[in-house]
């Protein structure tokens, strides 16, 4: 006999930012985060528990995962089969609809996804509060890709195994546009956890970064209520530079800005200048992803992917939270 289920989810991008850990066994941000849930960016995985399989099987995007993508998934289903006094190894299939090397992190849609289709695929009931939990232990940016619409995931103090993300805002809320510039296909050097490890103990920005963002997340909260897009660009833009800075004063630097990064950084201004509302924030990658209105979105893309450097740009809206496929 075999179970299964199929859950969708999507991407999310941080208006205010996480870098930084305040528990890393149990994967606790030392940072509130504030994000918004993007569609069409959505990761869908299928879970199948079988009793006929030897061992876990990851299929993603088409081909067997290998290494630590790999053991990363066994954990979650470990966790899952502990919960639901399960033996049965799984059948794990998931792809994202978009490119893996957009700039939008596909952890964030991927694990959300394969919690949600592992613990409804074993027979336990929906519980998005536990669900976000479980996901931010895979990879914290992924607690926010269960709700939609605009997600807070606030700071956890250590030992805090149960910190999970909330909604601030449904998708409805504020109809704006985020513009994705594509500045670079190339994988990043420096993963998430291990640059946020180097930052934490080397950076001598570290601490002053921790200090101001409590202040950046409850202006970009307030700007989200009044659906003020000055306040939350703002606040949005101090927060992934004081990011950045934090990050390239590490030892090593870690430097994940390219000259793509600051064309692009660079026509966003311009167009600010010509009166267009828009606003630019970046990851850990060289890609700039623009906030601006609904009606200023195919204006801001078209010079975005004008810019040079620039490869290309992609358009994303407020998106729901985790959907189960029945
Ligand atoms: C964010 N990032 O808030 C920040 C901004 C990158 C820069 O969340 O270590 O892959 O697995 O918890 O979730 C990327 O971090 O890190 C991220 P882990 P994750 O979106």
């Amino acid at each position: 006999m075999s179970q299964q289920a199929t859950a969708i989810a999507r991407a999310n991008i941080a208006l205010a930012k996480y870098w930084g850990k305040s528990d890393v066994g149990l994967n606790l941000p030392a940072v509130s985060s504030i994000s918004l849930t993007l569609e069409p960016m959505r990761t869908e995985t299928t879970v199948t528990f079988d009793a006929k399989l030897a061992s876990d099987e990851v299929i993603l995007n088409g081909k067997p995962a290998e290494g630590k993508a790999k053991s990363r998934a066994i954990k979650v289903l470990d966790q899952v089969r502990a919960l639901a006094e399960s033996g049965h190894k799984a059948r794990v299939e998931s792809a994202n609809n978009f490119p893996t090397a957009s700039g939008l992190a596909s952890s964030a849609s991927g694990f959300a996804a394969l919690v949600a289709a592992s613990w409804t695929a074993a027979g336990l009931k929906r519980d998005d509060v536990r669900w976000s939990a479980m996901s931010r232990q895979a990879s914290a940016s992924a607690a926010r890709s269960i709700y939609g619409g605009f997600v807070e995931l606030p700071k956890g103090v250590p030992g805090d195994a149960a910190l999970a993300a909330r909604e601030v805002a449904p998708p409805s809320h504020w109809d704006v546009r985020i513009v994705v510039a594509v500045a670079n296909e190339g994988a990043k050097d420096v993963g998430s956890t291990e640059g946020m490890t180097l930052s934490e103990q080397t950076s001598p920005y570290y601490r002053a970064w921790v200090e101001c963002s409590d202040a950046l997340v409850e202006e970009v909260r307030a700007g989200i209520m009044a659906r003020d897009l000055t306040k939350v660009g703002e606040a949005m833009e101090q927060s992934t530079l004081a990011m950045h800075a934090c990050m390239m004063a590490s030892r090593p630097g870690l430097i994940y800005l390219q000259p793509a990064t600051l064309a692009a950084l660079a026509t966003v201004k311009r167009l600010r200048k010509e009166g267009i509302e828009v606003y630019a924030t970046m990851d850990a990658g060289p890609h700039v992803k623009a906030l601006c209105h609904a009606e200023d979105a195919e204006r801001v893309a078209a010079a975005l992917a004008d810019t040079q450097l620039v490869l290309r740009t992609l358009v994303a809206h407020p998106g729901e939270g985790l959907e189960i496929r029945t």
